[in-house]
């Protein structure tokens, strides 16, 4: 499929969701090994310049590589600024990079589930490697993570990044930490801070994997290829296991409460809303109490799951 193939059907799906379950299951299964792999930090910790240095050694490696972009204020997105698309340009130009921004809210039911489909279409057009950029924990991109098999996760001295580290829950979820912007004050400090960290934590349930912290510049592109090594071991990794291992058990189940949590969250914030207000209306007058509220909204709700 041509990249401007992919495009369309893309935006067909996007357009007429009616006809994605036969959509998806009519596409060729991916023709090799593929792996997912997000890239989750606040904004400004350098996700997209680190992007780019990234598909630039995985091209350098024979990958094809598609990027899902979540990240409103990404250059990636649409409605790109000229400038963020002259930066982009020559890997626009790469038949083996795929690029796909999603809005803030998603089309297919929410983000996840749009991430999910779109990551879907692009292995079974034969992209080997899906890099998923999203904005920081706590905001919309900490669901969309769920859909990777690998989790990168970044901080740079700049973000003041050190002491929120624990309360994000991001310790539980990187695979692989990135120090970016190791050309600023302060970022060796941090690098030994999410080291001893690790190192507290009790060992993740699912073990067996020593979680790297890296260093980078990605402005500069130094030490990307350090850390495609470690997406490609922490790949190598996950694939080695078998089905029933407890870190693949935790990813696929991880991924599958995530996408029905994101479906459920734009059915209140789409078909359901204007059920959802008028319902409190009738509670705020009286007509309604605020449990038989609920029970209806289950109701709705129950029946419009039953219908996707
Ligand atoms: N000094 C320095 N600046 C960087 C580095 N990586 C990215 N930046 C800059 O940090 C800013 C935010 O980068 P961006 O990739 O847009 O961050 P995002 O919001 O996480 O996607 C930009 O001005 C980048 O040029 C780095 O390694 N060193
Ligand atoms: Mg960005």
């Amino acid at each position: 499929m041509s990249q401007r193939e992919l495009a369309r059907l893309l935006s067909r799906l996007e357009r007429s969701p009616e006809i994605l379950q036969d959509t998806l299951a009519a596409l060729p299964a991916a023709p090799g090994p593929v792996q997912r792999i997000g890239f989750t930090g606040s904004p400004g910790v350098g996700k997209s310049t680190l992007l780019h240095a990234v598909i630039r050694e995985l091209r350098e490696r024979g990958e094809r590589v598609g990027v899902i972009a979540v990240d409103p204020t990404s250059p990636f997105s649409g409605g790109a600024l000229l400038g963020d698309r002259l930066r982009l340009a020559p890997q626009q130009d790469d038949d083996g990079v795929f690029i796909r921004s999603i809005g803030s809210r998603g089309s297919l039911g929410g983000i996840s589930p749009q991430a999910s489909v779109i990551a879907s279409v692009l292995e079974s057009a034969g992209y080997t490697r899906i890099l998923i950029e999203t904005v920081g924990v706590g905001q919309t991109g900490y669901d969309v993570v769920s859909l990777a098999d690998t989790v990168v996760a970044l901080f740079s001295p700049e973000g003041g990044d050190g002491i929120q580290l624990i309360k994000a829950g991001i310790l539980e979820l990187g695979d692989i930490f990135v120090v970016n912007k190791a050309d600023r004050p302060g970022a060796d400090t941090l690098l030994k801070e999410i080291g001893y960290s690790l190192a507290m934590e009790p060992p993740p349930p699912t073990g067996g994997w020593q979680r790297p912290v890296l260093s980078m510049i990605a402005s500069s592109g130094q030490g990307a290829a350090e850390l495609v090594d470690a997406m490609e071991s922490h790949g190598g990794w996950l694939g080695a296991l078998p089905g029933d291992h407890p870190a693949r058990q935790r990813r696929m189940q991880r991924e599958l409460e995530f996408t029905l949590r994101s479906s459920v969250g734009a059915l209140l914030d789409g078909e359901l809303r204007g059920l959802l207000d008028s319902l409190a209306s009738d509670v705020l007058k009286g007509d309604c109490g605020r449990w038989d509220a609920v029970a209806r909204l289950k109701r709705a709700l129950a029946g419009q799951l039953a219908r996707d």
